[in-house]
């Protein structure tokens, strides 16, 4: 057991030399040994007590989540009204086939900016609650889903009715057609393919993929299918089940590839239309099997071994039998959470978060001071796209909200995805007549960054502010990959968005993929990709009505009056509002010189200045798409051509992307494109708009042998920060405390110590308190809709 007997305080080291600038004022070139004359606290005999800090900070919110997703109840009684609509021929999912429609998912349906904004602005009535349903119509040849809104909830006899939901959809109609509705089907045809050439996997592959117990080998599909004509199409190929603990399997591919034809929902008429295997290529199956006895080279598939545990492994690292730093909370969290309303109140910051099965946690109505900066800030799509010379990898481009990015958002492990003195927050989401909750799958709180948001050191004093940080983060587990999604606040009014990335990537097999990927195993690619993460921010400067700033740095020649003629070789800063959405397609400007800022010119301040909240990449990179015209995501991806957009608002354009467009990519139900049609982004023009913007998180992802076993978030990352550019008076991380400033003398003897009244916390920590809770890690729990039985069912086996 061991105890920090409280906190010293920790007096900063200085480099022994300080060199001034010339011509500045500033410290004197000489050694200063900050010695302190007097202790404030020298730790002996200092109070005992232990430190009991609170669990929680409970607050209220001051409206009601209107964004949050459906209670239990309302999810239930909207399930049960469904079913009793004998026109949409609904069969309970407990009972239903392929051949059935049935409800895919429910959430709530965002109300509308407009209708929020009386709600939230004006003490008006909250906007109308409609739940969105998903249904898929298999009764069919031709499956499709369609989206309506049931409501207005709670649902009453007299008022609740349900329609198709069209309007947010580019193509007039929440519609999209489903290919791939005989899952099963597919599954067992590509089994029977996997028995009739057991042999030759046997052979090259050391194993068999055939339904049987004993298969070691498995089948898997591209997503999205291929659609070329009239005609569907999927590549499969055979991957190596993990031998050992390690779910490794998408860093196991053989190269052994099939195409199978499965157009329409007659399995009999689906058929195996061409093979592939290590750069080699048959039209027919009866070609693969004759042409694959004369290959020269049959390379054997990628063997798992203990290169694909994540465990600990190799020689271990010095001293690090020690245990690291930890960080502890020692007055309790300095934010407050109304957990019923999912409201949170960090410093002068308050906001709203709501998850959803698609896109996972968002936030909306983000305040600094009781004055809106961002209406809605979330994660809107995250696309993986892969390039490689086998046809499955060269037509791999996930679109993982489809997958569900708010599914995938598991319990956090405590201590390891977040400090242990973290909050933490369920979640819940609905599929398939069942909601789920996740326990612990939000995470709370604050860190210190270990650097200091504000020093300045001269001959007589230093002072320097501590930057300490609030974080909401959430981890979705999409297949292989990790993607851990936060955002940031900070003391300085500024918010970040950050995703990193780990798990196992998906590798190709090795035939020579040099322009594909590195050779980072034996037989194995670390095939190319991009991941685009495409997020909307609803920045409200001030009010709605703004403009969009860009200021860029440029090169000049000019003749001053004080120049005597001679042309001096400078630089000016260049104003300029983006006017017009066809310009306002952006990328980041090259060297950075171009910033663009969110603005509000009905609201200058003192000086003349347009109040604004700039957004610039963070750090590690921003990506969008190198594919142009990706073949196998066509206009579903619209959104992933440029860095950051800027629109005109319209409540029947909320979302950029949508979950199931992959289902049909070349018909999308959402085209981003669409969006833009010239309509002007002058604040004056426009009578109640304003400007929404999206922008672009992602990584060119090259992995190399650092990415196995897992990538690591050092670099697999990008971050983007929104910052106040003359939105406040001056800086407000001001306000806070936790600075410093040490006058010192001559002899660098400390006069005077300022701490702004910080509380240095005197208490005995107990360090078993900062110990993860490693118990909190339970499973999901499962409560059935149809039958309702409110009393659910705990699952403790989660990655399912
Ligand atoms: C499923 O089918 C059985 C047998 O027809 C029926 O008794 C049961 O009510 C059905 N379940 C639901 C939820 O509709
Ligand atoms: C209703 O769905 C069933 C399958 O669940 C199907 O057999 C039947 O034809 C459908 N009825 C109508 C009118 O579409
Ligand atoms: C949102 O606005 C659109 C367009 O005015 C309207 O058709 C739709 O019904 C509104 N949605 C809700 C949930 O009120
Ligand atoms: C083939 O697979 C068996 C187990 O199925 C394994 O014991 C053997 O080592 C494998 N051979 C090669 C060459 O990988
Ligand atoms: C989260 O879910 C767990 C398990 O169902 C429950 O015990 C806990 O009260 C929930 N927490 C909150 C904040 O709702
Ligand atoms: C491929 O893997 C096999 C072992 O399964 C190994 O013998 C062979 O050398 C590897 N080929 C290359 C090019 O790494
Ligand atoms: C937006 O600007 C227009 C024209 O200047 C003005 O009439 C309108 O009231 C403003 N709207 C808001 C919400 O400030
Ligand atoms: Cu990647």
């Amino acid at each position: 057991m061991r105890f920090i007997i409280c906190w010293e305080l920790c007096l900063l080291a200085i480099s022994p030399y300080v060199a001034a600038r010339p011509g500045l004022p500033g410290p004197a070139a000489r050694v200063h040994s900050l010695r302190h004359p007097a202790q404030r606290h020298d730790g002996n005999g200092a109070s005992k007590h232990a430190c009991e800090p609170p669990e929680n900070v409970a607050i209220s919110a001051p409206k009601r989540n209107i964004f949050q997703t459906l209670t239990e109840q309302e999810y239930a009684d909207v399930t049960a009204y469904l079913h009793e609509q004998k026109e949409l021929n609904l069969t309970a999912i407990v009972n239903s086939t392929s051949w059935d429609n049935v409800i895919v998912t429910m959430d709530v349906l965002q109300p509308n900016k407009t209708d929020a904004l009386v709600y939230l602005d004006q003490d008006g009535p909250p906007p109308p609650r409609f739940a969105r349903a998903t249904l898929q119509f298999n009764s069919q040849e031709q499956p499709y889903l369609q989206e309506y809104m049931v409501g207005p909830l709670p649902l009453s006899d007299s008022t609740a009715h349900y329609e198709e939901l069209n309007y947010m959809f580019t193509s007039g109609r929440g519609r999209t057609n489903v290919y791939n509705a005989d899952g099963e089907a597919i599954a067992l045809f590509n089994l029977e393919v996997g028995k009739d050439i057991k042999d030759i996997t046997q052979r090259l592959l050391n194993g068999t993929a055939t339904g049987a117990e004993d298969d070691n080998l498995l089948i898997a599909g591209s997503d999205p299918l291929m659609h070329i004509g009239d005609r569907v199409y999927q590549w499969n190929e055979f991957y190596s089940a993990h031998t050992g603990e390690f779910f490794s399997e998408t860093v196991l591919p053989t190269s052994l590839q099939f195409k199978v034809d499965l157009t329409g929902r007659d399995p009999s008429k689906w058929s195996v239309v061409g093979w592939y295997y290590d750069g080699h290529y048959w039209p027919s199956t009866a070609e693969f099997k004759k042409g694959v006895e004369s290959l020269k080279r049959t390379p054997g598939p990628v063997v798992d071994g203990p290169w694909t545990s994540t465990d600990h492994a190799g020689e271990s690292l010095p001293r690090d039998n020690l245990y690291p730093p930890v960080s502890v909370q020692p007055d309790g969290p300095r934010f407050g959470v109304d957990m019923k309303e999912n409201y949170v109140e960090w410093m002068d910051f308050t906001f709203y978060i709501s998850n959803h099965k698609d896109v996972g946690m968002q936030l909306h109505d983000i305040r600094y001071k009781g004055e809106r900066l961002v209406y809605e800030l979330g994660l809107q799509e995250a696309m993986a796209h892969y390039a490689s010379l086998d046809p499955l990898h060269a037509n791999s481009a996930y679109l993982d909200t489809g997958y569900g990015i708010g599914t995938s958002q598991w319990n956090l492990v405590d201590g390891f995805d977040c400090p242990s003195h973290a909050t933490y927050l369920n979640t819940t989401f609905y599929i398939s007549e069942t909601t789920y909750v996740h326990p612990n799958s939000l995470c709370l709180f604050e860190y210190d960054t270990g650097y200091p948001i504000q020093r300045h050191l001269t001959g007589t004093y230093v002072s320097a502010t501590k930057n300490i940080a609030f974080i909401v983060r959430a981890v979705s587990t999409v297949g292989n990959y990790d993607y851990l999604f936060e955002y940031g606040f900070h003391y300085d009014g500024s918010i970040t968005a950050t995703v990193r990335a780990s798990g196992y990537i998906q590798g190709a097999f090795w035939s020579g993929d040099d322009g594909y990927g590195f050779h980072i195993y034996d037989n194995l690619s670390g095939s190319m990709h991009d991941h685009v993460i495409n997020f909307k921010l609803d920045l409200d400067i001030k009010g709605r009505n703004n403009s969009l700033l860009k200021s860029e740095f440029v090169p000049k020649t000019q003749v001053y009056p004080w120049s005597e003629g001679r042309s001096i070789n400078t630089m000016q800063v260049e104003h300029t509002y983006i006017t017009n959405e066809d310009d306002a397609k952006i990328t980041w400007s090259k060297n950075g010189a171009a910033s663009y800022a969110v603005v509000n010119k009905d609201a200058l301040n003192k000086y003349g200045e347009a109040p604004g909240y700039r957004i610039f990449p963070n750090s590690g990179s921003t990506a969008y798409l190198t594919v142009q015209s990706s073949s196998a995501l066509g206009n579903s991806i619209n959104w992933a051509t440029h860095n950051l957009y800027a629109l005109q608002h319209h409540d029947t354009e909320p979302k950029s992307a949508y979950a199931f467009n992959s289902h049909d990519p070349h018909n999308p139900t959402v085209d981003f494109n669409e969006f833009f049609n010239g309509e002007s982004l002058e604040q004056e023009d426009i009578v109640l708009t304003f400007l929404i913007r999206y922008f672009n998180l992602g990584t060119h992802h090259l992995p190399n042998t650092a990415d196995l076993p897992n990538t690591v978030t050092t670099t697999a990352m990008s971050s983007i920060a929104i910052a106040p550019q003359n939105y406040f008076a001056g800086d407000v991380s001001r306000r806070t405390i936790h600075g410093v400033r040490l006058s010192f003398d001559e002899t660098s003897t400390i006069t005077e110590k300022n701490i702004f009244g910080t509380q240095q916390p005197m208490c005995m920590y107990d360090l078993k308190k900062a110990a993860p809770d490693l118990d909190t890690f339970v499973g999901e729990l499962q409560i059935p809709k149809f039958p309702w039985n409110p009393s659910g069912s705990l699952q403790t086996n989660p990655g399912g």
